[in-house]
């Protein structure tokens, strides 16, 4: 079955004013539609990988042909980070986490401030386009960047967690601001939603 634009699961002005309407809606209908068109383009000629999710295509890049490795891993990539993307942001987010998630980062981090300035600063000095990412690697949690739309399931690390520092995620409120979008950015996390991609990546 060929890829779906996943619908949002709030309106566009859901996240107001931290992320203005006009922006989500060109990121979901635009920039994420075309990631999704790109993909299907790209495995016409491999039809059996449709049967394949866009995380199970990105965590066997290397078993993909040749010819369209770096599509997979560009749309494939941006289809699975936005998908990922819209459903850790809710309206009304930034409600700290109380479970086995914030536990964790206490042992790893010491506080969620600590993380939540690790994952700014990550964000902020990724050269150009890609994502900040809180990631469960080898059962342990771990922050870095990517580039592009480098998924870290390529990695064989499991996203739980990702910010979108690509210019079209921020540019209309906040032009070339990156460091005012990422503080804003904390109002919309929904660290529920990270907990729970957070306890299925444990068991992965
Ligand atoms: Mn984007």
């Amino acid at each position: 079955m060929k890829f779906e634009l996943p619908k949002l699961p709030y309106a566009y002005d859901a996240l107001e004013p931290f992320i203005d309407a006009r922006t989500m809606e060109i990121h979901h209908t635009k920039h994420h539609q075309g990631y999704v068109d790109k993909l299907n383009l790209a495995l016409e000629k491999y039809p059996e990988l449709f049967e394949k999710s866009a995380e199970d295509l990105l965590f066997e890049i290397n078993q993909i042909p040749q010819e369209i490795r770096q599509a997979v891993i560009n749309h494939g990539g941006g289809h699975s980070n936005h998908s990922l993307f819209w459903t850790i942001m809710e309206p009304n987010g930034g409600v700290e986490p109380t479970g086995i998630l914030a536990e964790a980062v206490n042992k790893e981090f010491g506080n969620l401030t600590v993380l939540k300035d690790k994952l700014t600063n990550a964000g902020l000095n990724r050269f150009g386009s890609g994502w900040a990412w809180l990631v469960v690697n080898n059962g342990k949690l771990e922050v870095y960047s990517t580039a592009n739309q480098d998924s870290p399931l390529m990695e064989r690390k499991m996203p739980i967690l990702g910010i979108d520092v690509w210019e079209h995620s921020y540019y209309l409120r906040y032009f070339n601001r990156r460091d005012e979008y990422l503080k804003n950015w904390w109002h919309v996390v929904s660290w529920r939603r990270v907990e729970a991609n957070y306890s299925k990546a444990l068991k992965k």
